[in-house]
């Protein structure tokens, strides 16, 4: 089954969790891409509140922060005649598809994924949720849901992706033609942003230490102090590299270049001779002057209280019309019994 008719455009899926302030690192692996491709695609950007959950979340933070994602999806430039922008708990086809994949799922593909080692890692092991295990067949779900053909994410989320596109195969194989096979879309510079204290660690907006991650919002002088104690080394060359040793000057290189667009080489002959400190000094100005608008049109936005429940009311309605059709196919191909009352 594919929904697809000659006149849509190709879809994109993406979305973000609301689990703590977005980092830069959301933003340009991310946000920065939805913004760029929304007008060649019909676009539905989420906010994953149920994979959040996978984690301990309070409940007042967790409805603060889903409110402020959408409106920072707005802030950044997500244009409500080219994207839906909606709550993943809203349409709840996310939940049943996700069951209904993991019954697909080997567990054996579920083992494999690095992400819930790394963040079953930072917790208790009894305290480690089903949830955290299965995230991956729920964001399939999500993807799966809008037959979407692309989906811009970071580098971290390429494993996950895999696993969707084999999830896919596999169920359109046993039933027939279901689901679009979907790609991934990574960008070119800033699809992993690393830690400014550990710039070994990926940027995440979870991590606690204060020196970790320049939020969206952060104002512009605590980014210039973040930044100007990030992480470097005790050599001085200023250049792109893999080097591990390296990785703290790399991963500034790197903000800049997500930020301004420039080439590998313009920027390293911009920075040919100077010293880790202009070179810190150069990239919380651009971090500043990149947040300056977004975070202006946030207050612009959230002056207005009811606007961003409107928006999302609206992009629910709009979500599940897609996602209910996408499922009743599937329930009828598994051979779930119509419920005669269903509209
Ligand atoms: N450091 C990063 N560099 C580039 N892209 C990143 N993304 C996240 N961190 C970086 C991209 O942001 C999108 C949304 O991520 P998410 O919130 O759904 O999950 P995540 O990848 O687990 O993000 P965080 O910030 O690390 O969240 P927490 O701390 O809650 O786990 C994805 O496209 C991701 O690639």
């Amino acid at each position: 089954m594919s929904e697809t008719t000659p006149t849509r455009l190709p879809r994109i899926l993406s979305g973000i969790q609301p689990s703590g302030q977005l980092t830069i690192g959301n933003y340009l692996g991310a946000l920065k891409q939805w913004v760029q491709l929304q007008s060649d695609y019909d676009c539905y950007y989420c906010i994953v509140d149920m994979h959040a959950i996978t984690v301990p979340q309070d409940p007042n933070e967790l409805r603060e922060g889903t409110r402020r994602n959408a409106a920072l999806y707005l802030a950044c430039g997500i244009q409500l005649e080219h994207a839906t922008i909606f709550v993943q708990s809203h349409v709840s086809a996310h939940a049943e598809l996700g069951w209904i994949l993991g019954c697909f799922t080997p567990m054996g593909w579920l083992n494999r994924m690095t992400q819930f080692k790394d963040k079953a890692a930072k917790q208790q092991a009894e305290s480690v949720s089903a949830g955290l295990y299965t995230y991956p067949t729920l964001m399939a779900a999500d993807i799966l849901l809008y037959q979407a053909n692309l989906v811009p994410v970071g580098d971290d989320q390429r494993q996950h992706l895999e696993l969707t596109r084999d999830l896919a195969q596999r169920f359109n194989s046993q039933y027939g033609e279901t689901f679009t096979i979907p790609e991934g879309f990574f960008p070119k510079a800033g699809a992993r942003i690393m830690g400014l204290d550990n710039p070994l660690a990926k940027m995440s907006k979870s991590d606690p230490s204060e020196y970790h991650a320049v939020y969206m919002l952060d104002e512009p002088d605590r980014i210039r102090k973040k930044i100007m104690r990030a992480v470097t080394d005790s050599g001085s060359g200023i250049y792109f590299t893999d080097d591990p040793a390296k990785a703290g000057v790399n991963n500034l290189l790197t903000i800049y270049q997500a930020f301004t667009d420039e080439t590998t080489e313009a920027i390293e002959a911009r920075f040919a001779g100077k010293g880790y400190g202009d070179l810190k000094k150069a990239v919380a100005e651009v971090v500043v002057e990149g947040l300056r608008p977004i975070q202006q049109r946030y207050r612009e936005l959230t002056a207005d209280s009811g606007l961003i429940d409107e928006v999302l009311a609206q992009g629910a309605a709009k979500a599940r019309l897609v996602a209910n059709a996408t499922l009743n196919a599937v329930r009828d191909r598994i051979g779930f019994l119509p419920a005669l009352d269903r509209a």
